[in-house]
């Protein structure tokens, strides 16, 4: 049973004047418990989003939080001066005793971020123009952070995108099988199997390491309500190093595909070319300034490789009895696998065309 919180009292234990108004529960991301806070300053509404840190996912929030306070320092340095700057980064709001998280009695940690107004997220793609200015903000996101000075940030979870662990993980929940749910999962399984080369294909490209958002699906970046333009990119739990790619392969696993990820009709999940070459174009746009001649000619492994990661990461907490991510129903994680292989056949289908349109505008 998870615990209800009193959000009121947590919410005051940050640097938030005046008086608390509300609460409610916000986003749809599958780890943390995120919660759109109120508060009255001078008679005036003002939003802040304050989050609970998974801790059975996320089993150092300290080094979670040390990586985000480093990343959105830097990135509120680069953009200050820019018009609007304050939505362009998220920015912490620190505690009353200066850390920027508040641990509870419980042993649960909570950060708050000012909320961006005037903006919001999508969780599936409405048109080619927010693909490219998704793409465009991960790229942004990338570049501005090629320069953050060392140490090297956390590894806040190990091997986040080391796809041949993945597979072994695949391998290990199959031999356990503790759910008893193999059986139901055989096509999956069978489909995943027959795949397990994919795993390989960044790791054996000799690209390379870079700082890296991990998570960087469609509904992970704000897309400006009047202009459209993707203007911040949140979620940054799972900033870390890595490669390129694992952005740009999650931006086409998220956004080529118009239907949600738990879509339970699967002939709605198509790879949409024009998507794939609006999320190209955006992210040249930002990210083709740094990017060397082998990450660009991985683009559509990288889509390839992260959707089946994804598929079979979602297949693996089914067979494992759903102990990651949030489930609203029986089957949850079995019917996001389905949408995750569905979208991998369709891309296989045109993996031709999108080689050609890379090697059309290298
Ligand atoms: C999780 O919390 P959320 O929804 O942003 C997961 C990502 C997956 C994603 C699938 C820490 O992200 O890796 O790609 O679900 N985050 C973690 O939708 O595992
Ligand atoms: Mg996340």
């Amino acid at each position: 049973m998870s615990k209800v919180h009193d959000i009121a009292a947590i919410a005051r234990r940050f640097q938030i004047d005046g008086q608390f108004f509300g609460a409610k529960p916000f986003g749809s991301g599958h780890i943390n418990d995120s919660y759109c806070v109120t508060f009255h300053q001078a008679g005036e509404p003002v939003r802040y989003m304050l989050q609970r840190i998974n801790q059975s996912i996320f089993k150092n929030p300290v080094a979670v939080m040390e990586n985000i306070q480093r990343v959105t320092s830097h990135l509120a340095a680069k953009v200050s001066g820019e018009p609007d700057c304050n939505r362009l980064v998220l920015t912490l709001i620190s505690a009353r005793d200066e850390k920027v998280w508040h641990l509870d009695a419980d042993g649960n940690f909570w950060r708050a971020y000012r909320f961006i107004e005037k903006a919001r997220t999508y969780d599936s793609v409405e048109s080619a123009k927010q693909a490219f200015q998704a793409a465009k903000a991960f790229g942004r996101f990338q570049k501005l952070l090629v320069d953050l000075p060392s140490p090297r940030l956390h590894d806040t979870i190990a091997d986040f995108h080391h796809t041949p662990k993945r597979f072994a993980a695949l391998e290990q929940a199959l031999d356990l099988d503790v759910a008893r749910r193999t059986i139901k999962a055989k096509p999956e399984i069978d489909f995943a199997f027959a795949r397990k080369s994919i795993a390989d294909v960044l790791l054996d490209a000799d690209l390379p390491e870079r700082i890296t958002h991990n998570d960087s699906k469609l509904n992970n970046v704000m897309l400006d309500d009047v202009t459209g333009e993707g203007i911040c990119v949140v979620d940054l739990d799972t900033v870390m190093s890595g490669l390129a790619l694992y952005d740009f392969g999650d931006l086409v696993r998220t956004t080529t595909s118009s239907a949600r990820e738990d879509e339970r009709d699967l002939s709605k999940v198509t790879m949409q070319f024009s998507m794939f070459e609006a999320l190209v174009r955006g992210y040249l746009d930002s990210a083709g300034s740094f990017l060397t001649k082998a990450e660009r000619q991985h683009l559509v492994l990288s889509g390839k490789l992260i959707t089946f990661e994804q598929g079979i990461r979602f297949l693996t907490d089914y067979l494992a009895g759903d102990p990651y991510y949030k489930v609203h129903r029986d089957e949850h994680n079995l019917d996001r696998c389905r949408t995750q292989f569905a979208l991998l056949e369709s891309i296989e289908q045109q993996e031709e065309r999108m080689d050609r349109l890379l090697r059309s505008i290298e």
